[in-house]
């Protein structure tokens, strides 16, 4: 049914992150009529929401900022690893500059979005009862959309605060004298302890699973090495789009088996040093695929973890002597001081292994062994990741099912980006795009360019309507979940093994970026192959 009360846009982009925010300069740069909206009240998406003490990329600054010559010439980071002030400060810089905020619409939550097939045309509403038309619908989500809150009984019983580090209060938590409890030890989790342990009176970390965290190697970035570093720039941008992880460095093409033992650990001494994502993902290439090869990297970076916890009993729950899973198949957080906070008086471990939580209580955690009295209890649980925002969105398609009835049997999205049954619908940083395997504003400038080349395109030939086969669909879903075995080995986010009774299927393109690259831009040469156009 048409609705003329509300306004109509060419496209509606939700979440105001690197990807929605390339994604509105790019569409209103081609003269097209867009609207950005955005349930936080400010620019950054991710970066926004988790401002909890610590927070911080795992991505040097040069490669965690637009390309842009116009943009980077005037802007320094001055951290190898930007915190979250930082990033928070660069995307107001980077919106004050391109005015993006005139066309942004805060602190609207979209609930939901359905498709009109007779104007070829969705409404979006949103939770304060806002809504709005437009031919193109452009969820730029992100993976982190919807935090995850584990089950654990008597949640509301507890007395103290219970903060999760994705919904942290934008005005701050003082931790100062306190008796902090930290559930979880992904990147969030370690980054609240290291934080946490400088003003707590007692910091307790409940570990599931060891994190088989890397060196980050921080250091700050002089205006001087900046001006440096950015002679570099450029030809670092354009290497993005020649490796794996859309950095400006790639793995060694050679197996750890070709080279002589003395060559390896000349190699994995010198990754080591160089610290953050090195080891990971400029590492010999066998490493992320043959087990052997990975046990080799597992070894080493437990070694090297051993030397700096001084209890062996400590050292062993979190650098195990066999690995709890292959090192990498699971994002690996980048750490400072982690590992030696647990040399510190006021810093203690629960191995959830051994003891499980019970329940929470009113004054803290009762785990099988013993009661811990608590302030607040942090959870640094993570997210129903790369989906979940997706889901959590009530998106009808052209036939009247929902998203979630779409996908009920698994997800399916041509080139990362698009599905049948939901036209003109185009997803950045989407289920089955590299997302998580490629650095976060390479991906948005890739996926984004290309959003923007075939709206572009469509519009200005006068086409309304652009369709993903579900023969297309099911192609790019089998070529996503048919990667390597070694991926479903660790209860990651990316299998959505995080969360109980998720579907456990690969959700991240992990055929690498140069792959991923030329199938998009092969579609849009062979006249749209995959969709239907009209
Ligand atoms: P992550 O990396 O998903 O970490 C979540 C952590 O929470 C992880 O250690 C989980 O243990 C733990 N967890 C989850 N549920 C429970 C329960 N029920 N009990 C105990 N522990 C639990 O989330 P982050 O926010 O730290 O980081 C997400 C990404 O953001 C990160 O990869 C970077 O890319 C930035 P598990 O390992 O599953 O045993």
């Amino acid at each position: 049914m048409s609705n003329t009360a509300v306004e109509t846009y060419d496209a509606v982009i939700i979440g105001a992150g690197f990807g929605g925010l390339h994604l509105l300069r790019r569409l209103r740069d081609k003269g097209h009529k867009v609207l950005l909206l955005e349930a936080g009240q400010n620019v950054g998406g991710v970066w926004y929401w988790n401002c909890y003490p610590g927070a911080r990329v795992d991505s040097m600054g040069h490669m965690y900022q637009f390309s842009d010559p116009e943009l980077w010439q005037d802007w320094d980071f001055t951290e190898l690893y930007p915190g979250r002030e930082e990033v928070a400060a660069y995307f107001d810089y980077v919106d004050k500059k391109l005015d993006l905020s005139k066309d942004i619409r805060f602190g609207t939550k979209v609930t939901s979005a359905r498709f009109d097939e007779e104007d070829r045309v969705w409404t979006i509403s949103a939770e304060d009862g806002y809504a709005v038309r437009a031919r193109f619908l452009l969820p730029c989500l992100g993976f982190a959309a919807k935090p995850f809150t584990p089950d654990i009984p008597g949640m509301s019983d507890f007395n103290g605060v219970v903060q999760h580090t994705a919904l942290w209060p934008q005005g701050g938590l003082d931790m100062t004298g306190k008796r902090i409890a930290v559930i979880g030890t992904g990147a969030s989790g370690l980054q609240v302890v290291q934080e946490a342990s400088k003003v707590a009176e007692q910091v307790t970390v409940f570990q599931r699973t060891a994190m088989l965290a890397l060196p980050m190697r921080q250091r700050k970035i002089s205006k001087e090495e900046s001006a440096q570093l950015k002679k570099d720039y450029a030809a670092a941008y354009a290497l993005r789009e020649k490796t794996f992880g859309g950095f400006d460095f790639d793995f060694i093409p050679k197996s750890v088996f070709e080279v002589s033992d003395e060559e390896r650990r000349k190699t994995f001494d010198a990754l080591w040093e160089k610290g953050g994502f090195y080891p990971w993902l400029a590492n010999y290439y066998d490493t992320l695929m043959d087990e052997k090869a990975n046990r080799l990297v597992y070894d080493y970076w437990r070694d090297r973890t051993r030397e700096r916890i001084n209890d062996p009993r400590l050292a062993e729950i979190l650098a195990p002597t066999d690995p709890p899973h292959p090192i990498g198949v699971k994002r690996p957080s980048l750490e400072q001081t982690y590992f030696e906070c647990f040399n510190l008086d006021n810093v203690s471990l629960v191995n959830l292994r051994e003891t499980p939580i019970e329940r929470i209580t009113e004054t803290g955690i009762k785990t099988t062994e013993a009661e811990y009295p608590f302030d607040i209890i942090v959870l640094a649980t993570g997210f129903d990741a790369i989906s979940g925002g997706m889901l959590s969105i009530d998106i009808v398609g052209s036939n009247g099912r929902t998203i979630q009835e779409r996908w009920s049997e698994g997800l399916a999205a041509h080139l990362g980006m698009a599905t049948s049954e939901f036209p003109n619908m185009f997803m950045v940083y989407g289920p089955q795009s590299p997302s998580a395997f490629c650095n976060g504003p390479s991906c948005a400038e890739f996926q984004g360019d290309w959003v923007a080349r075939v709206v572009d395109d469509l519009i200005v030939k006068g086409k309304t309507r652009i369709e993903a086969t579900p023969e297309a669909d099911e192609t790019w879903r089998s070529d996503t979940v048919q990667t390597s075995d070694m991926f479903y080995k660790a209860n990651s986010w990316y299998i959505g093994a995080n969360i109980p009774g998720k579907r456990r299927e690969m959700m991240v393109y992990a055929r690498g970026i140069p792959d991923f690259l030329q199938r998009i831009n092969a579609c849009v040469d062979e006249g749209y192959s995959g969709f239907v156009v009209n």
